[in-house]
């Protein structure tokens, strides 16, 4: 799976994206505190590392959400109209998508439009997703969604849905989600849904081992970010003199992620020098925990409204189904 739901990096960058790449890292190792977009791990190693959280027996969320989708998916499909075109910004999750679709089946499933900044990747799942469904249209669209979902218009009697799974909707703070929200529900339309994933508020001990797994698969997911800044904006981290550093903050309910810098250092990336002082960090992710009051006021900042939500047994995850305030 590369990138992850919503991922937005390419796997291997071309001038455009290498360049927004180098202009993002700059400006947030200028910063104070240092800070870099989660968005940038999603390179290829880092989509395999990924793939590899998901598989890990702390990383509940993927199989908690898979588990939601499998046992309700035709609950879920079922207020979705009798002619839909589902809309997947990131469009990685296949397990979960592939439910979906399958669940509406030829009958209803007009259309499947995947949004990903990589027009590789898109090719790659279109192509896989059409010789397994040769029955569905799939109509790729090459964007960035967190800046723009340039969708047209359904035809008629076609209600569009918008499926963000994976909880990455927790990578952004609250005021970007619900501008990224609010960005959903216009390519929607009046009569669409929006459906997505959002991680639970929970023990902060499963919280914290999630992100800090006994093999270390997540400190080195981290990690490649150093790796990924050497090679691509000719950066010289030392990538050894980093430290992965995860931790649950229950006041904002967020996990934070970290780089910690083991000694005093000077780095340079794309010929500029950066300082850093023994542990200092920059913060390489943030991953929101919602309850479920907080995450219908999320969304009603967006102007959606929570028709419904399906929780998985151990209450750890939640698949909301939203839809325009009219
Ligand atoms: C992609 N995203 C929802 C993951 C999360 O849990 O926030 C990324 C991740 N970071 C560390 N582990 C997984």
């Amino acid at each position: 799976m590369t990138p992850p739901e919503g991922g937005l990096a390419e796997a291997a960058p071309g001038g455009g994206a290498r360049e927004r790449f180098r202009a993002d890292t700059l400006e947030g190792l200028g910063l104070a505190p240092k800070r870099l977009a989660p968005k940038y791990f999603y390179d290829r190693a880092g989509s395999l590392l990924f793939d590899e959280i998901c598989d890990l027996p702390e990383y509940y969320v993927t199989r908690a959400e898979t588990s939601i989708i499998q046992s309700r998916a035709q609950e879920i499909v079922s207020s979705w109209g009798r002619r839909v075109r589902v809309v997947e910004p990131g469009a990685g999750s296949f397990t979960k998508t592939r439910l979906l679709l399958e669940a509406l089946g030829p009958e209803r499933c007009v259309e499947y439009v995947p949004v990903d900044i990589s027009s590789e990747h898109l090719a790659h799942a279109a192509s896989q997703l059409r010789a397994d469904y040769p029955w569905l249209k799939v109509t790729p669209a090459t964007a960035d969604f967190s800046v723009e979902m340039p969708i047209p218009a359904a035809g008629d009697g076609v209600s569009t849905v918008l499926y963000f799974p994976g909880s990455t909707i927790g990578n952004f703070d609250p005021e970007e989600a619900s501008l990224l929200l609010a960005r959903f529900r216009r390519a929607a339309g009046p009569s669409g849904t929006v459906v997505v994933g959002i991680d639970l508020k929970k023990d902060p001990a499963v919280l914290h081992a999630a992100y800090n797994d006994a093999q270390g698969v997540t400190a080195a997911f981290n990690r490649n970010l150093l790796t990924r800044m050497n090679r691509e904006l000719g950066a010289d981290f030392e990538v050894d003199a980093f430290a992965h550093y995860a931790f649950y903050e229950p006041v904002r309910g967020r996990i934070e992620m970290h780089l910690v810098s083991s000694k005093r250092q000077e780095v340079t990336v794309s010929g500029r020098r950066f300082r850093f002082a023994e542990g200092e960090s920059i913060r390489t992710e943030c991953s929101y925990k919602y309850d479920l009051p907080a995450a219908e006021r999320l969304a009603r900042s967006a102007g959606l409204h929570l028709l419904d939500a399906w929780l998985d047994e151990a209450r750890r995850f939640a698949v909301l189904e939203l839809r325009p305030v009219l």
